[in-house]
């Protein structure tokens, strides 16, 4: 697919650290167009979806922070992705905090049956009000896609579930509460922490993660890339960082594997938080790995 369709999804809804609504921006600034219409692509800027400011009339002493903000911008989004997708486009969505995937997962679960999701990222996100131990949405939205959690984001642009959890793979794990552990075991899903990734090397686990999804039988495959799922050395500008992450090269090459493969047919790219940053290096990053992901090679 030669067509890209960027869509900004400007929200910090899903979390308490304000900024991460400045992503689309910070990385719109390090050139992301730019880079992917030099790979030859067609590209259009969809602009952003509409996240009301300023923040009112929110619950904040609940396990569902911000829930009717979420669930407005996750509903807009889902809308967006779905129509990108009916264009026949490939929609690369940037955040805002990883609250979003609810709406983009809900968006493509109108078009695929059988959606694969590598979920490259620190946190596995599989947290229900339950099990939250911040109450932030940001941590729930791959528990919200297999159908858990409150019916009102679970049911945001169609029924319960978005995607089956056998299809999912976490690459990158570091940071998993202990209610989440036990969704894993009891959903079978696919971990790669950090350790399977020392111990093996990336290549293997692409390589892996490409046999288990066609194994699958997935009719398309959505990346969704948290920042903080990179060592913050490298992606600073995170809300939730954790030390001991993927590295620079690591994730180009990852980026780079997925592409040859070329099984990738949606992406997002959330939690750059240029407040946090130094230099605008994580949207930097952010972009590089665009980059590699649609196709740019070192010579
Ligand atoms: N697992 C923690 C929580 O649920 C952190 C999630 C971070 C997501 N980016 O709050």
């Amino acid at each position: 697919n030669r067509e890209i369709s960027i869509i900004g999804a400007p929200s910090d809804y899903g979390q308490m650290r304000r900024g991460v609504d400045m992503g689309p921006s910070a990385i719109r600034y390090a050139d992301v167009s730019e880079r992917l219409q030099a790979l030859g692509y067609e590209v259009k800027d969809e602009g952003d979806i509409i996240v009301k400011r300023p923040m009112n009339n929110t619950q904040l002493d609940t396990n569902l922070k911000n829930l009717k903000e979420v669930v407005e911008v996750c509903t807009q989004l889902s809308d967006k992705v779905s129509e990108v997708i009916g264009q026949g486009r490939f929609p690369l969505v940037l955040g805002g905090d990883h609250s979003i995937a609810i709406g983009t997962l809900a968006g493509l679960a109108a078009h695929y049956d059988n959606l694969g999701v590598i979920w490259y990222d620190a946190h596995a996100d599989l947290n229900t009000p339950a099990t939250s131990p911040s109450g932030n949405i940001h941590g729930m939205p791959l528990a919200v896609s297999i159908g858990l959690g409150d019916e009102r984001l679970v049911t945001i642009g169609g029924p319960a579930p978005k995607i089956k959890p056998g299809n999912i793979i976490i690459i990158g794990a570091r940071s998993v509460d202990p209610g989440e552990r036990d969704l894993i075991r009891e959903k079978g899903i696919k971990v790669y922490t950090m350790h399977e990734i020392d111990r093996m090397g990336m290549t293997r686990i692409i390589e892996d993660s490409i046999a288990y999804l066609k194994e699958r039988k997935v009719d398309g495959v959505h990346l969704s890339l948290d920042l903080d799922g990179i060592d913050p050395l490298y992606t600073p500008g995170v809300g939730t960082p954790v030390p001991g992450g993927i590295t620079y090269r690591e994730s180009h090459l990852a980026m780079e594997m997925l592409e040859e493969e070329g099984i990738i047919t949606s992406a997002e790219f959330v939690e750059v938080n240029p407040i946090l940053d130094e230099r605008n290096k994580t949207a930097d990053v952010a972009v590089a790995l665009m980059g590699s992901l649609l196709g740019e090679k070192l010579v």
